[in-house]
């Protein structure tokens, strides 16, 4: 049983979270994700999201390529997450390159290619334009 574990914040959840998740199965045979909570988001990353945590933790549980969603609390987190669940596999879309080699004591480190012309920082921005253009058309 060869286990992955990847983590993010999946706000918005968009073609670009599905490539990365059905990449990272598709190493392995169990896939964990380990989904920003709120807090960690805004104290760590400084991002709020549209989605909330509870929501995306179920929107990840109803997608066929993961078999178990946990929440990313802290940063630290990783190491204890790969040893408590026999990881052989740590997988991040490649805009963290390099970022997480430490963990390569630990388990294997793979950064896949990020999905081009998709971001939820992209939905985002787009859903604000349109709630404006909508606020001067009425
Ligand atoms: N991703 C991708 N292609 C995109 C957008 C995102 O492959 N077009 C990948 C990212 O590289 C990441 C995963 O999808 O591996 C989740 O992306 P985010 O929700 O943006 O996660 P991030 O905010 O980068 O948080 O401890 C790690 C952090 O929690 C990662």
């Amino acid at each position: 049983m060869k286990t992955i574990i990847t983590y993010g914040t999946f706000d918005l959840f968009h073609v670009g979270h599905v490539n990365l998740l059905q990449r990272a199965k598709a190493l392995g045979d169990r896939l964990i994700v380990g989904v920003s909570t709120d807090e960690f988001n805004l104290n760590e990353k400084g991002k709020t999201t549209i989605v909330p945590f509870e929501h995306r933790v179920t929107v990840l549980q109803s997608c066929r390529h993961v078999d178990l969603v946990v929440p990313e609390q802290s940063w630290r987190q990783k190491v204890d997450d790969i040893q408590k669940y026999q990881v052989d596999i740590f997988v991040m879309g490649d805009d963290w390159s390099g970022k997480f080699d430490d963990l390569k004591t630990f388990s294997e480190v793979v950064y896949l290619p990020r999905t081009k012309n998709i971001s939820s920082t992209a939905l985002k921005q787009a859903m604000a334009v349109l709630s404006q253009l909508h606020q001067e058309l009425n």
